[in-house]
């Protein structure tokens, strides 16, 4: 799993996607893979940060978890049809494209047997709002990767309240900068550190 992280930290594509098959082969998780290709991606975003890759190798990078991510979604979707879990209306909040990790959220969801309502990235507050009142789903998940979208998240979850159904609808967030902190200044109910996380959060509000 080490070197998966580290291959995609070193943008070798074909490195990635060869351990990748080896990991499978081996009966790993699925899940697992894409934590390691989580660990890798936060190398690529450190050393971006730091100065040393610039947007072509931050694009790269999904370029290579997007291939991977074509590999893994149908083993994550898992094939056999279950009944609906529930609802569940999900995006990337405006002013942010980032849209892997929500991605996998929604793969993950459907792999259990939910609905998923994909609004896409950049989606303004009000798109939410009425989704969830056309839709009746219980659960908007909520994805935001930069500091100066949160305040963004804040607004989706005020504009819940101003249309009178916050008592309804549970408010999930997620991102990697994304922590405890961050879910009180926005007022959502729930944080979740992963995707694995979020679909526990998502059962939990529909047991
Ligand atoms: C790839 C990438 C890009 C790609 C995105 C491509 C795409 N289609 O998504 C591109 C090149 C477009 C990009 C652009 C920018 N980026 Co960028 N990017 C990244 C990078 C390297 C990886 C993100 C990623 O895909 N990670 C892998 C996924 C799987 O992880 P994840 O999103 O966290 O999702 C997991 C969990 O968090 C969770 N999750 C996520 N969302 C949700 C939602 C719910 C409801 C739940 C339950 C769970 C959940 O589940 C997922 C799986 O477990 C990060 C580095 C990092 N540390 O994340 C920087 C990073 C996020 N970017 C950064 C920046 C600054 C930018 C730019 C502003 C750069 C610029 N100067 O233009 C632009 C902003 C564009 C915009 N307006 O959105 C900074 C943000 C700093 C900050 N905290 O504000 C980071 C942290 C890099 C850094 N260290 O500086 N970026």
């Amino acid at each position: 799993m080490e070197e998966i992280a580290k291959a995609l930290r070193d943008l070798d594509e074909k490195k990635v996607l060869a351990l990748v098959e080896e990991a499978l082969a081996n009966g790993i998780p699925p899940v697992q893979i894409v934590e390691a290709c989580n660990q890798g991606m936060t190398e690529v975003g450190d050393l971006f940060a730091a100065g040393k890759y610039f947007i072509s190798q931050l694009l790269f990078s999904a370029e290579i978890l997007k291939s991977v991510m074509n590999r893994l979604d149908p083993i994550l979707e898992n094939g056999e049809k279950k009944d609906s879990e529930g609802k569940v209306i999900l995006g990337t909040v405006k002013g942010d494209i980032h849209d892997i990790g929500k991605n996998i959220v929604s793969t993950l969801l459907r792999g259990a047997g939910f609905e998923v309502i994909d609004l896409g990235v950049d989606v303004p507050a009000e798109r939410f709002v009425s989704k969830a009142k056309e839709t009746g789903a219980k659960v908007i998940g909520l994805s935001a990767l930069l500091n100066f979208t949160y305040p963004e998240m804040k607004n989706v979850v005020d504009a819940v309240s101003s249309a009178g159904i916050r008592n309804e609808v549970r408010i999930v967030i997620g991102g990697a900068p994304v922590n405890e902190q961050v879910r009180e200044f926005t007022g959502a109910d729930f944080y979740a550190e992963d995707a694995v996380a979020g679909v526990r959060i998502c059962k939990s509000i529909y047991r």
